[in-house]
């Protein structure tokens, strides 16, 4: 029976956005406004594909979604808040993101910059809660160094500092790699790895899961690169065509667009591949691997 991945995606879909909106302060909490301005960017959807990679990352090794729901959280959390930051006038001033106006937008620059923070700062506290749900706390250790690394200037933050340093300027394939892989992929690679650990990966499977990650990471940030040149405001919820009005180095702007869907293409085989020792419980994963690819949003 082949995986049905639709129902799949629905069902981990829903029961993240249940915990996220347990996990977030309500908007009547003191101070409102920043509690309104977090629930805004984070309950305004996305495809929540890091936290259900959380899930599929702990599925892989036989644990359950339940146990590292605060994790899947936590990584919705720091992601919104990579976009919240990211759409800011003094980055990449965007309107629209989630098929609506942008944080600041709505709620202006200082509340949008806190409520980022705030959203970084809870998704600590979310894994921290982890800890009473696992056989071994001292996991929740290693997720965090691992997050913090991923989420820093050892990734996401270092891939957009070089990302905003390149703009206009003539780059080499390795520093296209280098923002790829560290602005995008790292949290990617770091959402899988954090279910896994949780679940009780073995050394090997971690490795599995980790050359999954990369690839898949990688995979993902290329097929965005090729939607921002072909999508739709309708169908990606932000506005297509920025990076070249932005003069960003991209993947189809380097490589050209067929050898960026080539490539798209054999790092997801890549990925499928690398989980295969897994057996079956990898199945979700390497459907999510699909997914990406042949993703219009
Ligand atoms: C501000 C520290 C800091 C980092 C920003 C992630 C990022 C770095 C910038 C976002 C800009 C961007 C569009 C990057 C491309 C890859 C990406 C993260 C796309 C959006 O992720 P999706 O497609 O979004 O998973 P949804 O809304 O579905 O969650």
């Amino acid at each position: 029976m082949t995986f049905d991945l639709p129902a799949y995606l629905a069902e981990r879909k829903r029961l993240v956005d249940e915990a996220l909106d347990r996990a977030l302060p309500a908007e009547n909490v003191p101070p409102p406004t920043v509690h309104r301005a977090m629930r805004y960017s984070v309950m305004a959807g996305g495809k929540r594909l890091r936290p259900i990679l959380v899930i599929a990352g702990a599925e892989a090794v036989g644990a359950t979604a339940d146990v590292v729901m605060p994790t899947a959280c936590a990584l919705e959390m720091i992601h919104t808040y990579s976009l919240v930051h990211d759409d800011l006038p003094a980055m990449d001033d965007d309107d629209y993101r989630r098929g609506r106006l942008t944080n600041h937008k709505v709620f202006g620059d200082a509340i949008a910059i806190l409520a980022g923070d705030a959203l970084l700062t809870l998704a600590f506290r979310a894994i921290a809660d982890n800890g009473a749900l696992v056989r071994d706390p001292a996991v929740v250790c290693r997720v965090v160094a691992d997050l913090a690394d991923a989420a820093g200037t050892l990734g996401m933050v270092g891939g957009q500092v070089v990302d905003i340093e390149s703009e206009g300027c003539e780059v080499g394939a390795d520093t296209l790699d280098y923002i790829h892989t560290h602005k995008t992929a790292a949290l990617i690679r770091a959402s899988l790895r954090a279910g896994a650990m949780l679940g009780g990966a073995s050394a090997s499977q971690l490795a599995a899961v980790t050359t999954a990650g990369d690839c898949l990471g990688l995979a993902f940030q290329i097929v965005d690169d090729i939607l921002d040149v072909e999508g739709n405001l309708a169908e990606l919820g932000k506005t297509a065509g920025s990076d070249e009005r932005k003069k960003k180095v991209t993947y189809p702007a380097f490589h050209g667009i067929e050898a960026s869907r080539r490539r798209a293409r054999e790092l997801v085989d890549q990925a499928r591949a690398a989980l295969d020792p897994l057996g079956s419980p990898a199945d979700p994963i390497k459907a999510l691997c699909r997914f990406v690819l042949e993703r219009r949003s």
